[in-house]
């Protein structure tokens, strides 16, 4: 339970007395066995059977650089068991290469951020994965992504790394696998693509079928309008969907030792659409003025008509990646609501339309993922409700990333249904748990981990997803804190076993 196992002692770490290192975002580096998780309110539906597993960035070491962006840790995952309304907690890093290499040396052997320039020449060439984005079960194998990487396939029983690239049985030739892969419920394949596929900020991307089994069947390679940061995409029945948008990178940017990406606002946003089966020649890029989406909620499509539902603001929501004319960052652009972006294949314009689906200001949209690709009428994300009173020293607004609400949206009727944590916590993305047996959208349960930044601790809330104003009904002590973290998702038990 410690991060001195395996016998090399990892002593006097000290990491720097940074907004990054301290605080919510001290470094946890803690790996845990817990059998059951104390219930402190409520209770667990005895029927839950699967695990729901999160990743979080926690930095092995100090960085080379003396600070270091939140992005850039080494990958925990957290496996949250669920049996017999019990919840069981299971901590380990991801031994990715980098990892491995730097418990070898005892120290920082990757510099900054998607900056190999920046790394030690002994680590030269080498899979530079933190594997800290998002962890997801697919053909019984649990993968934790990093976008600028390969998969590393983990046990999803026991957290063991089994291979830290893994490219599906050498198929995969891109160099890299987003960490928002899509599985389509109806037909079990999981839709993915590698940006930067044939190296560093190259505007090449590739795109994958990989079917239930595992195995890739359909591949399409394309260029890019330009080289940016493709973090999510969606799909439809019919159709890929990718969204761009300008976080763009350079290799003038990595050899000034500015970081990878910044917001250049001279650029327009495109959205390119693929049959899911199509080939470069049938990608068809629509564009709009420039603007800032990140995650996706959902996409469907009614005939040639294309339904794109993402949270988009007017400007950059990164400040660690800076505009790239020196304007400074400015929190309300950075508001993101939700939004509906219109396309038609069969339409000769190539304009991308764009209505407001809700008013709420926040990020990381979640669905019932059965109906990932289909028209949903269910959607829930983190909210930044800026009316709230915050009881935190140093803090008085939820502004930045101060997500402080849980949300569910009606995409049929714009209503909403909230959430407030209270004045002294922050929530983490959550997922969906559908309730076994259902089929019904909707009907199930939703996941989330509470940062009690008051006191640094963190508890595991349930909600009837459909209720959640009610608040929970079950809240778990975890024995530990759990650092601030990206992605994760629900497995059920079937599909561990598989
Ligand atoms: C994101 C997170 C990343 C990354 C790129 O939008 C994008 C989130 C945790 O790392 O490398
Ligand atoms: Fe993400």
């Amino acid at each position: 339970m410690s991060n001195q196992e395996n016998g090399t002692a990892v002593s006097g770490v000290q990491f720097p007395q940074t907004a990054n290192f301290t605080g919510i975002f001290a470094p946890s580096g803690i790996e845990a066995d817990v059998p059951r998780l104390e219930v402190i309110g409520g209770a667990v539906p005895m029927d839950l059977a699967g695990a729901f597993f999160r990743v979080a960035p926690d930095p092995q070491f100090p960085p080379l650089a003396g600070d270091d962006i939140w992005f850039n840790g080494d990958g925990m995952v957290s496996r949250f068991g669920f049996g017999g309304g019990t919840v069981s907690l299971k901590q380990r890093w991801v031994r990715t290469r980098k990892f491995v290499a730097e418990r070898e040396a005892g120290k920082a052997l990757f510099g900054a951020y998607r900056n190999p320039l920046t790394d030690d020449p002994a680590v030269a060439g080498m899979v530079r994965s933190t594997a800290n984005t998002n962890v997801i079960v697919h053909a019984g194998k649990l993968l934790a992504l990093k976008e600028d990487s390969p998969p590393v396939w983990m046990d999803p029983e026991t957290l063991e790394t089994i291979d830290p690239a893994y490219t599906f049985g050498g198929r995969m030739t891109s160099e890299t696998f987003t960490a928002h892969p899509k599985i389509d419920a109806q037909t079990g394949e999981m839709l993915a693509f590698g940006y930067a596929a044939r190296g560093l900020c190259t505007p090449d991307m590739a795109y994958y079928v990989i079917d239930a089994q595992g195995e890739i069947v359909h591949e399409a390679w394309f260029e890019l309008p330009y080289y940016c940061m493709m973090h999510d995409f969606a799909f439809t029945q019919d159709y890929v969907v990718f969204h761009v948008v300008p976080i763009v990178g350079s290799w003038e940017r990595l050899h000034a030792r500015l970081p990878h990406f910044g917001f250049d606002r001279g650029r327009e946003v495109f959205l390119g659409v693929m049959p899911r089966r199509g080939q470069a020649a049938d990608l068809r890029w629509f564009r709009a003025p420039t603007c800032f989406a990140s995650h996706v909620m959902n996409a469907h499509n009614v005939g040639s008509v294309i339904h794109f539902d993402v949270p988009t603001a007017a400007g950059n929501m990164f400040p660690f990646f800076p505009d790239t004319e020196g304007a400074p960052f400015d929190p309300a652009a950075a508001a993101a609501r939700m939004t509906r972006w219109t396309v038609d294949m069969a339409a000769n314009s190539d304009e991308i339309r764009m209505a407001p689906l809700a008013d709420l200001v926040g990020e990381f949209p979640r669905i019932d993922d059965r109906f990932a690709g289909l028209a949903n009428r269910h959607g829930w994300q983190l909210v930044q409700d800026a009316t709230k009173p915050v009881d935190l020293p140093g803090m008085r607004s939820a502004t930045g990333m101060m997500m402080n609400t849980l949300a569910h949206i009606d995409c049929t009727t714009g209503e909403t249904d909230t959430w407030w944590v209270g004045p002294t916590s922050s929530l983490q993305e959550p997922a969906f748990i559908p309730r076994p047996g259902s089929t019904t959208e909707g009907d199930g349960y939703l996941v989330v981990i509470e940062n009690r930044l008051a006191e640094n601790a963190s508890r595991l809330l349930l909600f009837a997803a459909l209720e959640l104003g009610a608040g929970p009904i079950a809240t778990l002590a975890i024995p530990f804190r759990i650092r601030p973290g990206l992605h994760g998702n629900w497995a059920p038990a079937s599909a561990l076993a598989a």
